[in-house]
């Protein structure tokens, strides 16, 4: 997309602000887009964002592959928008995975929600990024805000790194697990639990009854034990398959939000996440500008074949590559 005088990409945010979902999904492929001439397109789309009333509810659901993460956003998605709200949901699609990610069959592709009205879905391949959370995933919310999604719904795979990424651009984290899975907390790692604000015990149904309600109840104890006083950590059992469970979700995360707002956290919080994102953009930009800039590619693939060659040290090697970069800046 060319913008020399950005008319067209304000035409573009008009539909994306009247809800058009093509104009919606256009709009995302434009702010993931790693070419350098798109870069003032992006700044200037995101920058019209930032005049929205910002009025959503942004979750992550994150937890082991299988654990039901992909059916319960189908169930709370089509729950939010019987009660009247619009949902957009940015999931990983394991299908255009690389590495064939559906391990437990996952044949969840939110059949139902994609095709609800006041819902949408964009799947984004995991492939190249840390469990599915992208380096844009942040524009991409701004972006369905302006088209007025209120509830922002983002899956992430269990996979380490993914949930400290996510964190940082959500209201809620929300970690989905299965019965079984509290046994010495196996299955889940530890540093999740501290950082996930609910944590929901997924298939409890059928025989899965008992030991889900067993396996909420070892939870709450080891979220007591991990963070004593006045923590507000939710465990809650719910089937995805049934629905039970899922309004109980929602009420337990307007509840809390509102305790934030009210406490002041909520809006701090947010403020925080903005000073982290833009550190992450003055990075990545450096990062993409240095990348396109011929000469200093030269003096680097240079500096990178002498350090290979152990001619020359890494450090002073960094030290020669900055003092070009600042002598000739993006050239
Ligand atoms: N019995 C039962 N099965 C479920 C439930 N939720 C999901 N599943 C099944 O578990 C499998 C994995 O679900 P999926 O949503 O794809 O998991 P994800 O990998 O975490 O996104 C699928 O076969 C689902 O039908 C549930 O609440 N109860
Ligand atoms: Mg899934």
């Amino acid at each position: 997309m060319t913008a020399s005088d950005g008319s067209d990409i304000q035409t573009l945010f008009d539909q994306v602000r009247s809800g058009a979902r093509v104009a919606l999904a256009q709009a995302i492929t434009l702010v993931e887009s790693q070419r350098p001439e798109d870069l003032p397109d992006q700044a200037k789309l995101v920058g019209l964002c930032r005049h929205e009333d910002s009025i959503s509810v942004r979750l992550a659901v994150t937890g082991p592959p299988g654990a039901g993460k992909s059916t319960l956003i189908e169930r709370l998605g089509l729950h939010l928008i019987e009660e009247g709200h619009r949902v957009a949901v940015l999931a990983i699609d394991p299908s255009s995975e690389k590495s064939g990610g559906s391990i437990l069959g996952d044949k969840t592709r939110m059949e139902k929600l994609s095709v609800a009205e006041n819902a949408f879905i964009r799947p984004s391949p995991s492939a190249g990024h840390s469990g599915g959370v992208s380096e844009h995933t942040r524009e991409s919310i701004s972006l369905c805000e302006a088209a007025r999604y209120n509830v922002i719904l983002i899956e992430t795979m269990g996979v380490g790194q993914a949930e400290y990424r996510v964190q940082k651009m959500v209201d809620l984290l929300l970690l989905v697990t299965i019965p079984g899975a509290g046994d010495g907390l196996q299955g889940i790692k530890r540093g999740i639990m501290e950082i996930a604000d609910m944590v929901i015990v997924n298939k409890a149904d059928a025989d899965n009854i008992g030991a889900a309600r067993r396996t909420a109840a070892e939870l709450k104890a080891a979220c007591r034990l991990a963070a004593p006083g006045e923590n507000r950590r939710i465990v809650l059992t719910a089937s995805a398959k049934t629905g039970e469970g899922i309004p109980k979700i929602w009420e337990a995360v307007s509840d809390l939000i509102s305790h934030r707002k009210k406490q002041g956290s909520f809006s701090k919080q947010r403020a925080q996440q903005d000073k982290a994102w833009f550190d992450d953009v003055v990075e990545s930009q450096l990062k993409r500008r240095l990348e396109s800039a011929e000469r200093l590619e030269i003096a680097r693939d240079r500096l990178t074949s002498l350090v290979v060659s152990g001619e020359l040290d890494p450090v002073s090697a960094a030290g020669l590559y900055v003092d070009a970069v600042l002598r000739h800046p993006f050239q």
